[in-house]
């Protein structure tokens, strides 16, 4: 019930602080031990650093015991084998560090992403970037906040004439394949070209790649950005970034996986709304290329 729900979201505020402490302590271990104890994932370009593991162990370790019954979903609980199917039984689903290649380098798109997921829906989320001491939270029919105080979007969206006066936050990604970076770049370069130089170009306002899915869906709720686009995110990324955009009013889109990405956001930006599209997330359907 509300109250219960209410209760949980107090809670993970509260966790995300205490996580966005540990967050800062090992940005500054990291970078005074010259990027020591950075390790790679699939690849070169996927981190994985000591602090993601401690974060999320802390986390874990709190969950369960104010929550014993509820399930767990985690990003490094997943890497190290732990991967149950989301069920209907209530489950955080947690991203202790996002945007760990900016914790690395120190560029402050670093946040913990806490979501609590109901009959596999998004209910409560919460986001802290502690570099730039930003909160935020959301709890499903109550609306979504940064720093528990200010609504959010910050301002009134301003309905956009066309997609060519959006701002769009899109990522590169981990995966560097041909396929997938090529594919990547066209879309890229159709959004930001002219219609001259690049058929179809939007010639979009700009483009930006801050690094940390759980971010992107933050600005996007907050007004900052109009669009979030991103391919094969995981779970943890967008849990509580979909819980907070949606309640902020934004519109949230698993989107279609047939090319046509760039239209359709043209129509949602038509209708004044900002708009997230985040295509195959990974482990619930098929992992595919941008165009
Ligand atoms: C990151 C995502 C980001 C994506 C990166 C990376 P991590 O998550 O939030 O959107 O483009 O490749 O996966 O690995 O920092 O938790």
């Amino acid at each position: 019930n509300t109250s219960e729900l209410k209760d949980i979201l107090a809670f993970a505020v509260s966790l995300s602080h205490r996580a966005g402490d540990l967050i800062l302590e090992g940005s500054k271990a990291i970078r005074t031990a010259a990027g020591q104890g950075v390790g790679e994932k699939k690849n070169a370009v996927d981190l994985v650093t000591e602090w993601d593991v401690k974060v999320e162990e802390m986390i874990k370790r709190e969950v369960a015991a104010a929550y014993p019954s509820f399930k767990f979903m985690g990003e490094e609980s997943y890497s190290s084998g732990d991967r149950q199917p989301l069920t209907d039984e209530p489950t955080f689903c947690v991203d202790p560090i996002d945007g760990t290649t900016n914790f690395v380098h120190g560029f402050p798109y670093v946040c913990v992403s806490i979501g609590l997921i109901l009959g596999k829906v998004p209910v409560l989320g919460v986001i802290r970037n502690p570099f730039l001491n930003q909160t935020y939270s959301a709890l499903k029919g109550h609306g979504a906040f940064l720093n528990e105080t200010s609504r959010l979007p910050l301002y009134p969206p301003a309905p956009l004439p066309s997609l060519s006066s959006a701002i769009i936050g899109s990522e590169w990604g981990s995966d560097r394949s041909d396929s997938i970076i090529n594919a990547k770049a066209r879309s890229f370069m159709r959004l930001a070209a002219d219609g001259r130089s690049v058929p179809g170009g939007k010639m979009a306002h700009a483009l930006r790649s801050i690094g940390s899915a759980a971010m992107n869906y933050a600005l996007v709720s907050s007004g900052a950005l109009d669009i979030y686009w991103e391919i094969g995110c995981w779970p943890w990324d967008v849990c509580a970034g979909m819980i907070i955009a949606t309640e902020s009013g934004a519109m949230v889109s698993g989107g279609p996986n047939d090319g046509s990405v760039p239209s359709v956001i043209n129509e949602a930006v038509l209708t004044g709304r900002k708009y997230i599209v985040v295509r195959a997330i990974q482990g619930t359907s098929t992992e595919s290329g941008a165009d």
